[in-house]
């Protein structure tokens, strides 16, 4: 091995075992209860004999269609370990979408984990894959006998992974089209743990809990990469995850860590006293905001209520995780801080060229974290991984102390909690519905501040606008996922116009931020 080889099983896990801490809790999954860091590192070494005993090439990707548990994270570990690439994305996903990512990424080999309906119509999508499940995944932690999933003896040593090798795919849906596969080097996960790690500093005693999910970047550097590089203990949460769940989650686990986005940490201080319990926030040391922006008055609030550390970070799949952070016990409310360590940042023209501090320009990361492209895409590649770095798509202004505001998106994507919701794709539900004329999507603020699609519809003359409303309304539940539906429908007789007759977008962005 040469001196850049990055040993990712010894970093997050065989580490902890050699030094004594392989007794200490890792994951504490609600289906399976707790797992200490040797029981983690056994799980993964089976997992990769079972990965060789079905002849999955090393080398190979290997796509985990599977929810927050922890036999995905012994699939991901198992993976690394046998020297292939993982690649997890949602179960919630349409059949269409995770066809088209395993073509996408050419997966040699899928592991499947939902619940029971769901499992089914992915077994039967993979009819012919090598196929391994987080049931069985399951059953080898509970009994520890050989099964499809647990095959220890038939492991190798673990893979040595050299700097620059892709080791990871994160699927991010983007501006336009399909999703993209991004791809991350082992270097770049080590230089992540290192970097944003520190800034965190999780330590062994620390529990965390997230609610973003492991098929988001955010939630596997979360849930995955930053607390087991730490030695922490991860409490997990399956399935989506909600207000009520969050909340009940949190007073079962007594996490020292919360990671999650601005809208639940609002949605949690919005609820009823009664869900804000002492016993829910008093435990919480640090509360991680990332996702979206934070507007000040809301981290204010969250202070307040947690009587925590905060830390609000900016981050992009394309960087891996958070890159430009506040500092916790130095809060700079509505701001995102300084560049992680290992990370320049600067604010650039759309030529490339950095402006000067107090000016607004785009967002520009270069650093060790920074990816190595995407699975195909040449040419969406082109514009962001650029000038040395990558761009993430946002406009920020950067201040004479070097700390960076969020003023906008670069292109008219809307952040809705995390999720990059192109306006089109909900116009063209609001458009198919009878008796619309005209529609656009804008984003507005909500109380607290965030980002929130909000909906500008003609109905045809003459129809009765209740009746266009509700059938709206059932257009958008059937049609839309949660996350994407528009938190405000505005019917106006006609949608504003400038000189030239083209949309005045800007009037309606105006109206919807107020
Ligand atoms: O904000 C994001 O989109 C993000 C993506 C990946 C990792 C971390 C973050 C905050």
């Amino acid at each position: 091995r040469t001196l850049r080889d990055v040993d990712l099983i010894d970093r997050l896990v065989a580490g902890h075992v050699c030094a004594g801490r392989g007794d200490r809790a890792s994951y504490l999954d609600p289906q399976v209860g707790e797992i200490t860091y040797a029981g983690l590192l056994e799980a993964a070494r089976a997992y990769a004999g079972a990965l060789r005993a079905a002849g999955i090439p090393e080398s190979a990707r290997g796509l985990l269609v599977a929810d927050d548990s922890v036999a995905t994270v012994v699939a991901v570990l198992g993976l690394w370990w046998h020297g292939c690439v993982p690649v997890v994305i949602s179960p919630a996903l349409t059949d269409g979408e995770v066809r088209y990512i395993a073509d996408d990424c050419a997966a040699a080999m899928v592991h499947l984990d939902a619940a029971s309906a769901r499992q089914r119509a992915l077994d039967e999508l993979f009819a012919t894959t090598p196929r391994f499940s987080g049931a069985d995944v399951r059953a080898a932690l509970a009994t520890a006998k050989a099964g499809p999933a647990h095959r220890p003896q038939e492991a190798g040593l673990p893979a040595a992974w050299s700097a620059g090798r892709e080791a990871l795919v994160q699927y991010t849906s983007g501006s336009t089209g399909m999703p993209k596969g991004v791809r991350h080097s082992a270097g770049a996960i080590a230089a992540m743990t290192d970097g944003i790690g520190t800034v965190l500093g999780l330590t062994p005693e620390d529990t965390v809990l997230s609610s973003a999910r492991m098929n988001f970047g955010y939630g596997f550097g979360n849930s995955v990469l930053c607390p087991l590089a730490a030695g922490s203990r991860v409490a997990l949460i399956r399935g989506t995850v909600d207000v009520h769940s969050l909340a009940a989650a949190m007073q079962r686990h007594r996490p020292t860590v919360l990671f999650s986005v601005p809208r639940l940490y609002a949605a949690l201080l919005n609820a009823s006293g009664t869900t804000l319990a002492t016993d829910c926030v008093d435990s919480v040391r640090l509360c991680v905001a990332a996702g979206e922006n934070l507007p000040g008055p809301l981290s204010e609030r969250i202070r307040t209520a947690f009587q925590a550390q905060l830390l609000n970070g900016l981050g992009a799949t394309e960087v891996l995780h958070i890159v430009v952070a506040t500092t916790p016990g130095k809060e700079r409310p509505g701001t995102f801080g300084i560049p992680v360590p290992g990370i320049t940042a600067t604010v650039r023209t759309s030529d490339g060229t950095p402006v000067a501090d107090g000016q607004e320009g785009r967002l520009h990361i270069a650093g060790p974290t920074v990816a190595l492209g995407y699975i195909g895409r040449s040419e969406s590649a082109a514009l962001t991984f650029a000038d040395g770095g990558a761009y993430t798509g946002d406009v920020v202004r950067r201040a004479p102390d070097g700390t960076f505001t969020h003023l906008c998106r670069v292109d008219d994507v809307l952040n809705l909690g995390g999720y990059k919701v192109v306006p089109s794709e909900i116009e063209s539900v609001l458009r198919d519905v009878e008796r619309v004329q005209d529609c656009v999507v804008v984003g507005g603020r909500d109380a607290d501040g965030l980002e929130q699609a909000v909906a500008y519809l003609v109905a045809q003359p003459g129809s009765d606008v209740a009746v266009v409303r509700r059938a709206v309304l059932a257009a958008i539940r059937g049609g839309l996922a949660a996350y994407k539906r528009p938190a405000r429908l505005e019917f106006l007789d006609v949608l504003p116009t400038t000189s030239t007759g083209k949309l005045a977008a800007f009037e309606l962005r105006k109206a919807a931020a107020q």
